[in-house]
Formats: structure tokens, sequence, C-alpha cells
């Protein structure tokens, strides 16, 4: 059917709009029944997106120094690897990996037009690695969660997803759940009795893997030693959710140079976060307006 500038769907129509002209009108879908889905490299990682993603972030591990970052010490910490957080300065091509089209209608049909990003993180794994347990990535939100997802993990695969490799680890449906899983609840890989509960993600470097905060995911475990395996997440959230990641060291000059819709993503026009002065309407107005007249501009 024809989609209108129906009222009182102001917030998707043309996002569903812009689902179709970029096709993945099924990925839409999927994340809705499924709550994950996987995009391939055509659609996901266009003009040679993917190979500039490899170069950077193998140069950003390179560059950075594993031991900065706590979690990569932590003994309790769930997940294996390396990570590198807080992408967006790092590298201009992580944000145009932010602000690819099929990324920008994924997080805003999602988290809605005052939707944040919320984190950005490289998660690397080399040699063996162990498995991640199945969590919900809505941390913090006590169950019942909402029936919808209040964040969205939108994630490239920097090189190929298999078993073998430690792929990512899903359960289809769980998005419907609405809490997460209970320690007997886990695969039996992981000490619990749900053998065959999740399904690996099986994708070639240059995918994209979403699925939203309640899907229950972790992964498998990395028994192939030679193969790289590294992805890079892009998280986002509605706007009551408290952003893991602080963008306030992002200078106002690269909000002018990627334009007021980046801007917004990481908060320049939050209306929350006030000292004396109170609330900040004004500034979300600013923004607002700002974003409606960008849209006009590239519509011409
Ligand atoms: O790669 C992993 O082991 C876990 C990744 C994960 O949980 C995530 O991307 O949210
Ligand atoms: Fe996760």
């Amino acid at each position: 059917m024809e989609i209108g500038n129906w009222s009182s769907t102001a917030e998707v129509n043309e996002y569903y709009r812009q689902a179709r002209r970029l096709g993945i009108e099924s990925n839409v879908l999927e994340l809705e029944l499924f709550g994950f889905t996987i995009i391939e490299p055509e659609r996901a990682s266009p003009n040679g997106l993917g190979e500039r993603l490899t170069e950077a972030t193998y140069a950003l591990l390179k560059r950075e120094d594993a031991a900065d970052v706590a979690l990569n010490t932590f003994e309790k910490s769930n997940v294996d690897g390396r990570h590198v957080f807080h992408l967006l300065k790092k590298d201009p091509v992580f944000v145009e990996a932010m602000l690819n089209p099929v990324v920008m209608t994924l997080a805003r049909l999602a988290t809605g037009e005052r939707g944040r990003l919320h984190a950005t993180v490289c998660f690397a794994k080399k040699g063996l690695a162990k498995p991640t347990l199945l969590h919900c990535d809505a941390t913090e939100c006590p169950a019942p969660m909402p029936a919808f997802g209040h964040l969205i993990n939108i994630s490239y695969l920097v090189t190929d997803y298999t078993l073998a490799n430690g792929t990512l680890a899903i359960v289809p449906g769980s998005n419907r759940w609405c809490r997460p899983p209970t320690p007997i609840e886990q695969p039996k890989w992981f000490g619990g009795v749900n053998d065959d509960i999740a399904i690996p993600v099986i994708a070639k470097a240059g995918s994209i893997v979403a699925f939203n905060g309640n899907t229950w995911h972790g992964a498998y475990p990395k028994t192939d030693a030679a193969a790289d395996r590294i992805h890079l997440s892009y998280a986002f959230s509605k706007a009551y959710v408290h952003p893991g990641e602080n963008y306030d060291d992002i200078p106002d000059s690269m909000a002018e140079q990627y334009g007021p819709e980046f801007a917004q993503l990481v908060g320049k026009y939050d209306w929350k976060g006030w000292r004396t002065e109170g609330p900040n309407f004004e500034r979300q107005l600013t923004g607002e307006k700002a974003r409606m007249a960008a849209r006009a501009l590239a519509a011409e």
C-alpha cells in the first residue's frame, strides 16, 4: 500500500518509505517478528564502506592501548576479548557508518525522532575466546520490559562470522518475552538446559546484524584460533534511556560538519541535563527546526 503522510504515524511514515527505497523492508519485519535481522553486505555497506571500515578498524586496534579500557581487564566481564569504545572521533568512517541511511532508518524506526546514540563499540576477538552468556542489551530495565525494544543494536561485521570463530548467538523471538534470561535458560554449553534455544548468526564481513534491546543474544565460543572475529556495534536508545556513552566531548565543529541529525544523536539538542537554568526546550526546538530545514534542503 502507499504510505501517506499520516499524522497519527508521523514518526514512521517517511522512515518506512525509506526502508522500501533501500530494499530493507523485509529486515524491518524480521526485526519485529524475530527480534533480529541480517542485512547482506551489498545493502549494508554500499560504496566500499565495508573495506573502509575494515581498514579503519585494524588501524584503530593497532593504535589504541587495550589496557586503557577497564572492561578489557575486568575479570567478571561477560564478553571475552578486547573492546574499543567511543568510536566517533577515532575515524571519520565511524561517523559515516552511523549515518548510513540503512542504519539511520532502522535506528529511527526503533527509537524515534528523539532517539539517541547510546554506545559505539568494537568487539575484537583473536585466538581462542570464551562464549558470551545470553543477555539483553536493554540493561537496567526491570522485567517486564516493554513489548518493544527501547534500544537497538546495529552491528557491522568486520570479519566473516562463523560458528568456529565464535559468532553471535541469538534466540529468535525472545524480543517478545520482555525479560532477560535466567541462568537455567542458558544453552547447555553455558551450564543451562536450553540446548537448542540459540541459533548462530552466519554472515559475511560487511553485513549488518541488528537486534533489539529485548532480544536474548550472546556469542559462541571461539574455537578457531587463526581467524579474527570483529564487529562494530552502534546502539541507539529511546529518549528516556540514559545513554551509555557520554558525548559531551564531541565538538560543535563536528556537529556543524555532519549536520543536525548527527548533532541530535549525540545530544546537542537535549532539553534534559539542566542545572539552575532548568529544562532547555528552546534547544530542543532549535534542533527540530534545523533537522526539518536540512531534510527540506535534501529533498530539493
Ligand atoms: O561479541 C560478543 O561476544 C558479544 C556482543 C554483544 O553482546 C553485543 O554486541 O551486544
Ligand atoms: Fe550484547
